[in-house]
This record gives C-alpha cells, structure tokens and sequence, in this order.
C-alpha cells in the first residue's frame, strides 16, 4: 500500500513540477522503505545533483516519451490498413527532417551545460579541511587519516544478528565507521587493494571507483550530523553486497575527541615499546620497534573479521 501510495505521490510531484522536494518522512543518510525519488541529499554536490536530475532530466525524458507514445498512437489509429487503405506515395520531406536533427542536438546541448555544471563542481574541490584515505578489500573497507597519524582500520559489515542489537540498518551498518567534522571539507582519497570496488555514499552524491595501483579523489562536506549509509557500488566478488560503507558525521570537538581516541600522543607512542620490548629496548630505537608492536595485533583482528563475515553465509 506504502508503495503505490509513494509511486501516486512520485507521479503526482512529476506532473506538477514539484519533484525534488523530499517527503517529511524521508530518512537521512539511508534509503526508506517503499521510498521513491533519490535519497534527500546532505551535501552541496548532491543537492546539485538531485536538481539535475529533478528539474533537468526528467522533464525532458517525460516530455520526450509523452510526444513519442502521442506520435506512435496517431500512426497506430489513423494510419492502419482498415483507416487508411491507400497509403501515401511521397518520402522525405526536407524541414521535418531538418526539424528532427536540430532538436535533438538543441536538446543534449541544454543537457549539457547543466551536466558540465556538476561535472565541474565536483571537479572543483575547495581546499580540504581533512583527508581520509579509503581502500576497498575483498570484502570490506580500510579507512586512514594521514595528517592525523590514525593508522589503517578495518570497517566491516555487521551480522543481522548485531546491526539488529545495535539498531542499526543490516548490511549498510559496519563494526568501524569513517568519522568526520560537519561543514568541513572531507577529501576522501580511494584506492582499491585487490579488484576494483566503489565507494558510493548517495546523501553526499559520492561514487568513485576504487581501482587498484591508482588513487581517485572525491570530497564532500556534510551539512548535517548523523550517520549516513552506502555501499561498494562495484560487482567485486561473492561478498560484493557485504561491505557497506558508514559515515559518521559529528562536531569538530566530538572528532577532535575522537581523534584524540584513536592516535595516542606521542609520549605513549614513545613509551609503549619500550615496556613491551623491555630486553631489547637499550639498543633497538624506539622508532623501528614501534611499527612492529602496533602489528602483531593487528592480525588476529583481520582473521576474526574475516570469519565474521565468512559466517554470513
Ligand atoms: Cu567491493
């Protein structure tokens, strides 16, 4: 019932040149059940985006469907052999013809100044607040922040089982979520380890390959805090559908505190060596045996985490 109700109400918006405006009860950051139009955006790029779409396209791809099907009926009543039993002899008629190739390129002119538009906005990155590196693995996300020294973390997907206890959407839900500042710039850097994936956020407009041996560049810049939701739009294995992306977008002093969490200070950083590596800390720099403390365990995480996502199936 949900479902027509919104296709009714989709319908209705077209033909009354209101579409775009997203319903009260649309949800952020996530698709809704029985939802129809795009997900409302959160981002600068994505509003631009759903106007494109919105206001540009679909007009036009309506318009041009409505005059084809009204072309096609006209032929199909007035022009069958029980109306029209003596066909016309003439062929080519020199302005219809003229008239049906500038047209279309009058058309796809217009499309194409607003979709240079985008093209070019999201081309035009303002200068970064923050820069996070994704790398998409066979099958789930590492994210890196390079300037705050947070080495690698794995985000996977969780179980029905977790995202339920933790009331979260399953299979757009992940373990470890990518945090960054509201009204801040975010360059996200995306790479790929193994085959090529997609990181694909739709309330941000985000959908960039994920190739391996190369680096693409995306950004956006929330407008709002909460936890928005995507997913590799890449077929990249048996697990493709199992590795969802989440974002959490909070103030600049909850990331501030967050970082803090996640990169120890530099004291710590120094010391921890040198209690875990006591024997050898006299001769060994506390630089080299750093790397190596903070890998050993970071291995038996990467196995229990692949078998969680092996037990999905
Ligand atoms: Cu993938």
């Amino acid at each position: 019932m949900r479902r027509l109700e919104s296709v009714a109400f989709g319908l209705t918006t077209l033909f009354l040149g209101a579409a775009g405006s997203a319903r009260a009860d649309d949800l952020l950051g996530q698709p809704t059940p029985g939802g129809f139009d795009l997900q409302p955006g959160a981002s600068a790029l994505k509003h631009q985006a759903i106007f494109f779409h919105n206001w540009i396209l679909m007009p036009i791809i309506t318009a041009v469907a409505v005059l084809v099907l009204t072309l096609l009926v006209i032929c199909i009543v007035r022009f069958n052999a029980k109306s029209n039993p003596v066909p016309a002899r003439w062929s080519h008629n020199t302005y219809v013809e003229i008239l049906w190739t500038a047209l279309p390129v009058l058309i796809l002119t217009f499309i194409a100044i607003f979709s240079f538009k985008l093209l070019f906005a999201y081309h035009d990155m303002p200068p970064p607040d923050l820069t996070v590196k994704a790398t998409g693995y066979q099958w789930y996300w590492g994210y890196e922040y390079p300037d705050q020294k947070i080495a690698e973390y794995d985000s996977n997907v969780l179980t029905a089982d977790q995202a339920k206890a933790a009331n979260e959407p399953y299979l757009l839900a992940a373990d470890n979520a990518l945090v960054v500042p509201v009204n801040k710039t975010v360059r996200v850097l995306v790479t790929g380890a193994d085959v090529i994936h997609d990181f694909a956020v739709p309330a941000f407009g985000l959908k960039t390959d994920a190739v391996p041996g190369r680096v693409n560049e995306t950004w956006f810049k929330a407008e709002k805090t909460g936890m928005y939701y995507g997913q590799c739009d890449q077929l990249c294995g048996v697990n493709h559908a199992f590795m969802p992306i989440m974002i959490k977008v909070v103030s600049q002093a909850d990331f501030d505190a967050w970082v803090a969490t996640k990169a120890p200070p530099p004291a710590a950083a120094s010391s921890a060596p040198a209690a875990s590596s006591a024997p050898a800390a006299s001769s060994a720099p506390a630089g080299s045996s750093a790397p190596a403390a903070s890998s050993a365990p970071a291995q038996p995480q990467k196995v229990a985490q692949a078998s969680a996502t092996a037990a999905l199936h």
